[in-house]
């Protein structure tokens, strides 16, 4: 373990300097201003990891002045009071002599590394200033604002429509859009998905052994260790979850949607399928039933690689099992451009097997609202939103929302489109960038187009931790404190029942950095928008949200997570008996013992649709699941896909010390066959050229991966020399991903075609 006490703390940051000539101290960084001892009160603090965006439950502590001393916070039970390898590396990025603490102007180039500290009051006046003029000259529609989503999107987005831009994006259509779009389409809402309970999954590149989400992980590991859950992977690699599977197939990239198809087929034709859910709960299932009619096993097994026997076998091993048992939506969802049939194909399967708001199925969350209504008292406190309210801006998005896009979350958006509009000046040019918690030089598509965005806009600036790829191009880096050193309004955490969390400082704010609310509060100010502002700071605005209810907003902060009454699945007898018992005054039970009677699908059949017409309007063609082959690469190039990795978060956690320690690199998977192919042997230098980009890194020579695929984890690659430890090392994914949307759902498509070579 590293030793994080002062004298270490110097020795790394000298040591830093000297291991990269050409990287001096960055002036506003924790090394240029030295490193304070660490101060909070020693007691236990219960708050939100943010070392990646699953934000688990913590119990943090100051050990001596010296370190943060982090676990899960084992109230949360679904958590299992655990984080997983970087949730406990928190200290080290709180402590990272490359942290940003001080606001930093640009004084070179865009991208040439030349910064000079400055105040806070001169960075909100400058901003403020600019911002202000763009509105006059252009339009407010001009600048544009990105975060990932979470406290802080909120803050910059009401800034962003207070100040008169509709344009907001988020990370959406780089990861979940695609499920979001697809179960709007389909169920009408957002779904959750009941793996702990689940006898039979079916995961489709849902990566959770690495791609970690503590309360999913734990439940994929509780199905399989203590239900004897049956796993069925399809991956082209060989993954953490694949090699813990029952089956795993090597199915072929982007074109899981025809063994998905396969799937309904035989539950359809082998009359398989839940008839009674069908016909109560489904609308379009004539229309859908007779367009999978020619997507049997056999015609996807030429598609896939997946034979056709077993698919035929698993959809009848999987009707055995159901209703407890389900196919995973998965979660990043950008493998194809048919993301969104493939999604919608999933729930469909689902829906097949009849295990809505059943044990080991699909549900939906239950909030206050909601429970409380079905319980007939108020069993959980229901949290008021404490905004003013911001006028609708008058422009139109970029982003075409109101068209093929118009299922899309309006505040997430199709985050490429800033770079498409930017490129083309349609529908009208984009003059500033204003981002916080957003890297996408790293993890939107295409960096070179990326970096020339960038460099066209009058005004960047970047809110992070660091001088991120991103932030090396801005013209203000405004450094927002870790989330060890800030508190946040509380959050939402319902599940089966009502629940809520918060998040609190548990050390002094280090340098002069700031939490995000306040910067975006104090910048919103300075624009001259103080009417949207009638809060002063977080406590307001948490007291606010639990209608000035003090006692409860001191147990919401002692314990750091609760929840609130029985789990509650509506079409699960004994969870409704149970909820029935509990409540005097609850819905009485349907005659079979459900409460099925109470599910309406927010739809406009007010069902589950198999048959849209919102989509058909939108997509003409699609109304209903029809196969498209996907294009992806050219005949001579291989597959190139990425993957997370257990000891890193997507574009950035590759420089905190620890987790550098760990890994640093990411050498490319390579099937042995094609190594040979190449003259490629483990270790060797290779390049990767796609049309749009190339890397030099190295080969692992593996069987974990098919021969006509590469595989990389992502996030690797730096190429902005502020950040020492990650910066030139391994393939930088988003570099040779060419810019693709999908239709309907409007994801960036992180698949593409790659020419590989000895380097
Ligand atoms: N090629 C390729 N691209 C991908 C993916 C892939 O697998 N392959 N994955 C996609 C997925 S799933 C996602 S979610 C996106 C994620 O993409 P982004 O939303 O860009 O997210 P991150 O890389 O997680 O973090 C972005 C920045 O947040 C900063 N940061 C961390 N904590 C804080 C904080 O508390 N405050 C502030 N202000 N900044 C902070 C980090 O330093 C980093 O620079 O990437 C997507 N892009
Ligand atoms: N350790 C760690 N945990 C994380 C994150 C992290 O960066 N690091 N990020 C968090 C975030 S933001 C997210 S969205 C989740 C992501 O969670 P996941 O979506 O589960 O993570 P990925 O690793 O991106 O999953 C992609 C998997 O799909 C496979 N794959 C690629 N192409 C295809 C294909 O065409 N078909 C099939 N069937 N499989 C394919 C890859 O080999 C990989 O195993 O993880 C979260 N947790
Ligand atoms: S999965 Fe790990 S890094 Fe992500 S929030 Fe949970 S503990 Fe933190
Ligand atoms: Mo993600």
């Amino acid at each position: 373990m590293i030793k994080l006490d002062r004298r270490a703390f110097l020795k790394g940051a000298g040591a830093t300097g000297a291991s990269c000539a050409l990287a001096s101290v960055v002036p506003g960084s924790l090394a240029a201003i030295g490193a304070p001892a660490l101060k909070g009160s020693g007691e236990t603090v219960y708050s939100i990891c943010e070392m990646c965006s699953t934000r688990c439950p913590i119990a943090a502590r100051v050990v001596d002045g010296k370190t943060v001393f982090i676990q899960g916070n084992a109230a949360a039970k679904s958590f299992g009071g655990k984080v997983c390898a970087r949730g406990g590396a928190g200290h080290s990025l709180l402590y990272d002599p490359q942290r940003i603490v001080k606001p930093m102007k640009r004084i070179g180039e865009r991208g040439e590394g030349k910064w000079q500290t400055i105040s806070w009051e001169q960075a909100y006046s400058e901003i403020a200033a600019k911002m202000n003029e763009l509105k006059s000259k252009y339009g407010p529609e001009t600048v544009v604002f990105s975060s990932k989503s979470g406290s802080e999107h909120t803050h910059i987005f009401n800034m962003a429509n207070a100040f008169g831009s509709p344009n907001t994006f988020t990370h959406l259509s780089t990861c979940p859009g695609a499920y979001e779009v697809a179960a709007h389409a389909i169920y009408g809402t957002k779904l959750k998905r009941d793996l702990s309970n689940s006898k039979f999954i079916i995961n489709f590149g849902h990566n959770l052994y690495e791609g970690i989400n503590m309360s999913e992980t734990r439940a994929l590991m509780n199905a399989q260790m203590d239900k004897h859950a049956k796993l069925v992977v399809f991956d082209p690699r060989f993954s953490v979850v694949a090699s813990k599977a029952d089956e795993w197939y090597p199915v072929r990239p982007g074109s899981d949607v025809a063994v998905a198809l396969a799937l309904c087929q035989v539950l359809i034709a082998d009359n398989l399928y839940d008839k009674a859910f069908v016909e109560r709960y489904v609308e379009g299932f004539a229309q859908f039933a007779s367009q999978v009619a020619a997507y049997t096993p056999e015609w996807a097994a030429s598609l896939t690689d997946v034979p056709a026997k077993d698919i035929r076998r698993i959809a009848h091993e999987m009707a055995k099992a159901a209703p407890h048992a389900l196919v995973d939506f998965g979660h990043r969802s950008t493998f194809t451009p048919e993301e969104f049939e493939l999604r919608r194909t999933i729930y469909a399967l689902n829906v097949l097997l009849g295990n809505f708001e059943r044990k080991g199925g699909l549900y939906m969350g239950k909030k206050a609202s909601s429970y409380n209504k079905l319980a007939g008292a108020d069993v959980a406190p229901a949290l008021a939103n404490p905004g003013v309210k911001i006028p609708k801006p008058a422009a139109k998005r970029i982003d075409q929302l109101d068209g093929q896009y118009a299922f899309t979350w309006k505040m997430g958006g199709v985050y490429q489109s800033i770079i498409d509009t930017v490129t083309t000046g349609k529908p009208y040019p984009i003059h500033g960038w204003v981002m916080t918690r957003t890297n996408p030089m790293q993890t939107v598509t295409d960096r070179s187009k990326v970096e020339q965005a960038l460099k066209k806009m009058d005004l960047v600036v970047c809110c992070d931790l660091y001088v991120s790829e991103t932030a090396a191009f801005a013209d203000y880096i405004l450094p927002e404190c870790t989330y060890l050193e800030r508190d946040e309004e509380i959050a939402d955490k319902s599940g089966k029942n009502p629940g809520y969390y918060v998040r609190q400082q548990v050390v002094d704010v280090i340098g002069e950095a700031k939490p995000g609310w306040q910067i975006f509060r104090e910048l919103g100010i300075k624009l001259g928008l103080d009417a949207y502002y009638p809060w002063d700071n977080i406590q307001t605005l948490q007291l606010a949200q639990v209608n000035k209810d003090d006692a409860l907003l001191k147990e919401i902060k002692a314990k750091g997570y609760i929840s609130y009454g029985k789990p509650l699945m509506l079409r699960e007898p004994q969870m409704v008996a149970d909820f029935v018992a509990a409540y005097p005054g609850a819905r009485p039970a349907d005659d079979d013992g459900t409460y099925g009677s109470a599910l309406k699908f927010k739809t406009p059949s007010g069902k589950i649709e198999l048959y849209s017409v919102e989509v058909e309007a939108m997509a003409p063609g699609r109304g209903t699941i029809v196969y498209h082959e996907p294009q992806l690469k050219q005949p001579d190039e291989l597959y190139f896909i990425q993957g997370k990795v257990a000891v890193h978060t997507n574009g950035a956690t590759h420089n905190i010390p620890m987790l550098a320690n760990l890994m640093s690199d990411n050498a490319v998977w390579i099937h042995p066959e094609t190594a040979a192919r190449f003259g490629i042997k483990n270790g060797d230098d290779i390049r990767l050229t796609s049309s749009v980009g190339s890397e030099t890194g190295h080969a692992l020579v593996t069987k974990g991966i098919r021969p006509d695929t590469v595989f990389a984890y992502m996030g690797f690659g730096s190429k902005n020399k502020e950040l020492t430890l990650a910066s030139g090392k391994g393939v930088h994914c988003g570099n040779l991903l060419p810019h693709a949307t999908a239709p309907v759902c409007g994801m960036c498509v992180h698949t593409t075609g790659v020419k590989l070579e000895k380097a």
